[in-house]
């Protein structure tokens, strides 16, 4: 049975983005688990895009450093599509402090490639409504209703 493709918003954070070897393994990884990507774009963040981009984090402890750190380098942003896609890419990613990802799931990209607690290489979308808003902020010409008529004609409303 076809299942519905859906759309998450995956950042390969500049930590790794900076490495080409991790770079090409995160992509392999992706392939592997069978997202494939719908639009991808490489920047730098200004300051005033973080902010916006974390607003939900302002006044906490690690904003700053999370700040200074998505930053700091270029990043890559990749609109990744599959069934499930926010669930897998999130799965695929692990959890979100390296050390933790290392004791609890060892085959994830945050376990494998992160070195600890804000330098976790890889951000990935929490639900539909946080999809829908990070792909806009990354992507605002891409027209994600006419995406899916063009990549799923039999799903199209
Ligand atoms: O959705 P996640 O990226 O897994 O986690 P999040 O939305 O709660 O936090 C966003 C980022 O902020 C996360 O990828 C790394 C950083 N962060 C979150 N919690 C902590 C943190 N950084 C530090 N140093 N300590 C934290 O407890």
């Amino acid at each position: 049975l076809a299942q519905k493709l859906e759309l998450t918003l995956g950042l390969v954070k500049p930590d790794v983005a900076s490495k080409p070897e991790v770079v090409k393994a995160i992509r392999e990884a992706i392939i592997k688990k069978n997202f494939y990507f719908a639009n991808t774009r490489m920047l730098t963040l200004s300051q005033a895009d973080a902010e916006s981009f974390y607003g939900e984090h302002k006044g906490k402890f690690f904003f700053p450093e999370l700040i200074a750190f998505m930053t700091s380098g270029p990043i890559f942003a990749h609109v990744l599509a599959r069934d499930n896609a926010i669930k897998e890419w999130r799965a695929l990613m692990g959890p979100t402090k390296p050390s933790q990802a290392r004791k609890d799931a060892p085959q994830t990209l945050r376990a494998q490639f992160g070195t600890e607690d804000t330098f976790n290489a890889v951000h990935g979308s929490d639900s539909p409504m946080s999809a829908a808003r990070e792909v806009g902020f990354y992507f605002p010409d891409f027209n994600v209703d006419e995406w899916f008529v063009k990549q799923e004609p039999a799903f199209a409303k």
